[in-house]
Order: C-alpha cells, then sequence, then structure tokens
C-alpha cells in the first residue's frame, strides 16, 4: 500500500505551504489539517524549517528545530491548542536512507511544541498506531494524572482513540516529550519530540539570544538494506542520530558573527553523549530543572549528557569559520558497519584478500591503512544503506558520519537568516598547507629505565603489542 506516496503528496503540499511562511501557516492550519500535517524535511531543500513566529498569545523568540519543526497550535478561549498524532512515518535520516519509524505528525521526532510560562495548554493525542501509547511531558510540573504513564497515571490511548492531557506551563525551560507505554518498542522506533517553555517575562537567569536551536539525541539499530529498526537492541546501536538524522544529513547550525547562539540538547538514547563544540568556550545555562543559578556556570568546549537529560548550551559566536560540533564518542560519528570491525592497521592481508577473492569477486579488505579509505571508496553496499563516513568538504572527505554537524559563523550572514552560507573562505595564509623546505631527523629519546621501578629481570624477552583487536564490543 502506499504509505510513500501519502508521503510524496504531503511533500507536494509542504513546498506549497512552505511559500507562505511560518507565521501564515499558523493562521489558516485548520484542526484536521494540524493532524496530517506534513514531513517538513522536504520544505525547502534545507531540512529545517524556519522559527514559527507566534501570531497569539504572548510573545516570544522561537527555536529553530534542527532538521524540524514547531507544532502550530489553535487559540481556543485562552488555550493552546495542539493535536499530535502517533503513527508511523517514512524517515529520510541522510539522502539517500529511508526508515520506517513510529513518530508523531508525520514524522520522527515529532514536532517541537514552544509555548510560554503560564500558558494553559491542552494536547490532544490521537493513535494512529497498531499499538497502545501515551504522552509523557518530561520534566514538566503538572497535575499527576496529567503525566502519561500508562497503568499509573492513566489508562493507555488504545489505537484509533484520542486522549486529551490539560496543563500548565509552569516553569520556563527545556523538555521533552515521549511514550511511557512500551517505551522500549517505541522509543527505539522513534516517538519523542521536544519542548520549549519561554519565560513570561525577563527572567536574570535566561539570556536573550540571536539563535536558539535545539535537537534531541535518538539512536537505532537498523541492518544495511533494511528499513525498520531492531527494537530489542540495548547496546549495540548503529545510527547515531539527531533528530533522526545521521550526517551528512544533518543541518549545519548557521549564525552571525557575534551572535549569542543557544542550543538546547535532549538525550533520548541509551548512553551518554559528550558533545563538543570546536572553536569557542560555553556555559551550560540550563539542565532538566531549569536555568542554572550563574555561579554553577564554567566555561567549558564539551559537555555530557546523560539518558534523560536536557541540556542548554551558550555562547558566543565571535570566531569566523566552519567549525565541528559532534559527540565526542568518535564511535558515535560513524553510520552502520562502524561496529564489529576487527582494527587491522598494519596488518598485510593482500594475499588472503587474493585468496578470497577467487571466490567472492567484490571481497575487499578494510583498513589496512586506517579506516580513512572507507570514506572514499566505492564500496557495493546494499541498497537503503547509509555510508558510513560521509559528507564531503572543501578540503575532502570529512570521514564522519551519525551525530556530527557544522556551526558556521558568518560575518555576512543576516540576522535571523538561517540559509546555508555555504563553506567558509578563509582568508589567505590561515589554512594548514603541506611543509615543503628540509626536514631535520627528530631527536629521539633514548634513555632507558628511569622508571621508579625497572624490570628484575632483563633477560625475559621484550612484548610487543601488534594492533590488531578482535571485533570486541567496546563501550558505547
Ligand atoms: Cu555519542
Amino acid at each position: 500500500m502506499n504509505k510513500e506516496s501519502d508521503v510524496n503528496s504531503r511533500r507536494g503540499f509542504f513546498k506549497f505551504a512552505g511559500i507562505a511562511g511560518g507565521a501564515v501557516a499558523v493562521a489558516s492550519v485548520s484542526r484536521v489539517a494540524m493532524a496530517a500535517l506534513p514531513e517538513p524535511v522536504i520544505q525547502t531543500g534545507t531540512d529545517t524549517m524556519a522559527p514559527l513566529v507566534p501570531n497569539t498569545g504572548r510573545p516570544y523568540n522561537p527555536v529553530t528545530t534542527l532538521n524540524g519543526w514547531t507544532l502550530p497550535w489553535r487559540m481556543n478561549q485562552g488555550v493552546k491548542e495542539f493535536h499530535l498524532v502517533a503513527e508511523p512515518v517514512v524517515r529520510e535520516m541522510a539522502p539517500g536512507f529511508k526508515a520506517h519509524l513510529w513518530g508523531y505528525n508525520g514524522q520522527s521526532p515529532g514536532p517541537t511544541i514552544e509555548v510560554v510560562e503560564g500558558d494553559r495548554i491542552r494536547i490532544f493525542v490521537t493513535n494512529k498506531l497498531p499499538e497502545h501509547t501515551s504522552v509523557h511531558w518530561h520534566g514538566q510540573r503538572l497535575p499527576n494524572g496529567m503525566d502519561g504513564v500508562s497503568g499509573l497515571t492513566q489508562p493507555a490511548i488504545q489505537p484509533g482513540k484520542t486522549f486529551v492531557y490539560e496543563f500548565i506551563a509552569r516553569r520556563p525551560g527545556t523538555f521533552m516529550y515521549h511514550p511511557h507505554a512500551d517505551e522500549m518498542t517505541q522509543m527505539a522506533m522513534g516517538m519523542m519530540g521536544f519542548w520549549v517553555t519561554h519565560p513570561k517575562t525577563k527572567n536574570p537567569l535566561i539570556d536573550e539570544v540571536q539563535r536558539d536551536f535545539c535537537f534531541l539525541l535518538n539512536a537505532y539499530d537498523i541492518d544495511p538494506g533494511s528499513y525498520t529498526p531492531k527494537i530489542m537492541t540495548m547496546m549495540d546501536f548503529n545510527l547515531w542520530s539527531w533528530n533522526s538524522r545521521i550526517f551528512p544529513g544533518i543541518d549545519s547550525l548557521n549564525v552571525r558573527l557575534n551572535d549569542k547562539v543557544r542550543i538546547r540538547i535532549g538525550n533520548l538514547t541509551m548512553t551518554n553523549h559528550p558533545i563538543h563544540l570546536h572553536g569557542h568556550e560555553f556555559l551550560v545555562t540550563g539542565t532538566d530543572g531549569g536555568p542554572t543559578p550563574k555561579s554553577t556556570r564554567w566555561y567549558e568546549v564539551t559537555t555530557d549528557i546523560a539518558v534523560g537529560q536536557m541540556r542548554q548550551i551558550e555562547f558566543l559566536a565571535d570566531e569566523e569559520g566552519d567549525w565541528a560540533f559532534h559527540c565526542h564518542k568518535s564511535h558515535h560519528t560513524m553510520n552502520a558497519m562502524g561496529h564489529d570491525v576487527p582494527t587491522l592497521i598494519g596488518v598485510d592481508h593482500r594475499d588472503v584478500a587474493r585468496k578470497i577473492s577467487r571466490l567472492i569477486p567484490d571481497y575487499m579488505v578494510m583498513g589496512e591503512r586506517g579506516m580513512a579509505d572507507m570514506a572514499e571508496m566505492e564500496m557495493p553496499i546494499p541498497d537503503n544503506t547509509a555510508p558510513m563516513m560521509t559528507g564531503q568538504g572543501p578540503f575532502g572527505s570529512v570521514e564522519m558520519g551519525g551525530m556530527f554537524s557544522v556551526l558556521k559563523v558568518r560575518k555576512e550572514q543576516k540576522t535571523g537568516d538561517y540559509k546555508d552560507p555555504g563553506w567558509f573562505k578563509h582568508p589567505a595564509g590561515t589554512v594548514a598547507h603541506e611543509y615543503t623546505g628540509a626536514i631535520a631527523e627528530p631527536a629521539r629519546f633514548k634513555s632507558e629505565g628511569g622508571q621508579s621501578m625497572p624490570r628484575a629481570n632483563k633477560n625475559t624477552s621484550d612484548t610487543v603489542v601488534q594492533v590488531r583487536k578482535p571485533s570486541s564490543h567496546s563501550d558505547h
């Protein structure tokens, strides 16, 4: 049947709607249309929808959801009404690689919900999944019966049913939403979304920023050549994503030189992620509990985000360039096939390869000189498989996948313009380059036995460690 053509027709609609712009979309979206909002990835080719400027209710500075969008609402007698539809979706995780996930309103993750501190909110949740679900509003202060834990605080929402949640957004900050029913399956399938509650009045702990980005960390285990995540996986995920996108499918964060930038990140994977920014120092200005007291803030370039946590980082983008921004666990900047491959650096298996290729014509030895070759090789891979490491930069392959993007800081970027400015044009003489002068032999350190406890028996033979790991499972 035609889930695919359904998606395509929605794309067509969205292309059209995209021309009208965000603000108009709020006014014109009826409740029925809201339930059928399309996947915005296709909207303009940049994948990230422009911030949705509110035209009803209290004003605020909207966020930009990386490769995502904000859910429009309807004002009904002072109550902000949203409609979430839990349903199977097709998510393009990177160009040429589609996953069959579960999500909300046409995609995974679901749309970002943005409200203002003190807002009364009513959220209709329609279940179009083949099994029951519920929605937990992660981090919110709310009446116990609105907490969305099926079995504990409410009956589960059965397939075909619609439930209503209603509460007041009591504190400003960064939140998430996700099911609290068959969680292992539903979160492994991509059901989650971001939530931002903006401050009602000027808050001494919440600075005004020019750019405010948000995204969720999520992970999937999808076998090369297949479409559906394996839901029993606990550790060995092979796709590490931001908003269900993997590099080079993750949009860059485009900012103007000297913009104050906030990035909000929530972690709904099964492991922690040390998120690292190049070229700038940031402060953690908010956590799950809201804005951090100023006395607790210090500058750093990496912050670890544990499972279930949210972090807000802030910095002044005062260095021009294309700055890498990524998870610092190197396995999380690889796509499928990144694991279970033995390290073969220094192993010469030309002879073995010759013998095997007589039996298997496409056989290819991987990683004799490191793994960088992998990024350049045109290997035959099954259909619908994300290349392990890709992404062409201005100087060649970036050799990255997974949780990786680029912060682009530009003098020429206009205020409020989120368009990708292209690659940075480095001023002459500011790029690392080959040295072509004479090279002197390095003076090698010669002393031996200088350690505090010298080896007792000098007659035993030395041990040389060969770099060849068995395919042991590393911790992720
Ligand atoms: Cu990570």
